[in-house]
């Protein structure tokens, strides 16, 4: 899944500490051309377990980072295509990593809870009854990880994501993707139509943030690791608390809502807000970026997208 919101961004930030040729990105789409420049890129489909081995083989691979899911809302649409990927895949990717001794990541999300977890904070040992496939698929990965570490010594690790926020890749199907689109929206037409209602407060975290966090972890000597999936946090806010922040810099930011019932009934059913003080004791875990810097952040970096492209900013 490296062409999705978060691989070429994770790609980037490993070349710069491990060398370009040692860090390939796969995806079953054709990047574009840039990313192929970046460094190495190849074709592979997580339901191919033919393919994931020749490539784990022939490069030598020792971690593979597992970004391939179809996420909350688009999975909700697609209930027998999210399984396959989200839980075939994922027992592709976990039997690749037996049978080749590699060390694995594969992410979680505030989506591995439900409505009768502790929502204000979700710890990160509680009941976990999501309502989605994509967080039944989730609390399935973190669960069979977690059984192959204890029963073969499988160095499985899992932090579970807010919702991240990216200006240069655009999420996909997700239920937090409103706090990115706004702020192109701030930036081209001034207004934006919030499919969830504006106090609906959801865990959040700017990109640069959810590498690092990461690959810090991926970093962290087994030793420290009380746990095998941690929650990871940097803010909760809410759709008119973002708006706010955006309204400092653009005052003319006009939101109207129009809660989508299925986005809607997810958020509700997700933490208000994460505990992380396991990943913050353990591994040292520590946010940079809180609102005010995120929509600084993102502003900045789309404004200049758009200049770029010759597009008008607002
Ligand atoms: C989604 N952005 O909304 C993803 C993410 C924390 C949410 O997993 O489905």
């Amino acid at each position: 899944g490296g062409l999705g919101q978060l691989g070429v961004g994770l790609a980037e930030m490993l070349r710069k500490q491990y060398g370009k040729e040692n860090i390939i990105l796969s995806d079953i789409r054709r990047p574009p051309a840039e990313v192929y420049n970046m460094g190495p890129f190849v074709y592979a489909d997580v339901l191919d377990y033919k393919n994931l081995r020749e490539l784990v083989v022939n490069n030598r691979i020792t971690w593979l980072v597992h970004y391939s899911a179809l996420l909350s809302a688009i999975g909700e649409a697609n209930l027998a295509l999210a399984r396959t990927i989200n839980i075939t895949g994922l027992h592709n990717v976990l039997d690749l990593a037996l049978e080749n001794c590699l060390r694995l990541f594969v992410p979680s999300t505030i989506g591995a809870f439900g409505p009768s977890s502790p929502r204000d904070p979700a710890p990160d040992l509680c009941i976990q009854r999501p309502r989605t496939i994509y967080g039944v698929s989730k609390v399935h990965a973190e669960l069979m990880g977690e059984y192959l570490h204890h029963k073969y010594g499988l160095d499985f690790r899992c932090l579970r994501y807010p919702g991240v926020v990216s200006a240069h890749t655009k999420p996909g199907g997700g239920t937090t993707d409103y706090a990115v689109q706004i702020f192109h929206d701030a930036l081209s037409t001034g207004h934006h139509e919030c499919y969830l209602r504006s106090n609906t407060r959801l865990p959040m975290m700017h990109i640069s943030d959810c590498h690092r966090a990461t690959i810090e972890f991926m970093q962290a000597p087994e030793s420290q690791l009380s746990l095998r999936t941690y929650n990871i946090a940097a803010m909760s806010f809410t759709p008119e608390e973002v708006a706010e922040e955006i309204r400092k810099h653009l005052p003319h930011l006009r939101v109207t809502y129009n809660p989508d019932t299925i986005r809607q009934t997810i958020a509700d059913s997700w933490p208000v807000r994460f505990d992380d003080s396991n990943a913050r004791q353990d591994w040292g875990w520590k946010p940079a970026y809180g609102l005010s810097e995120l929509v600084t952040d993102m502003l900045a970096s789309i404004r200049e997208k758009r200049t770029n492209a010759g597009l008008p900013v607002s």
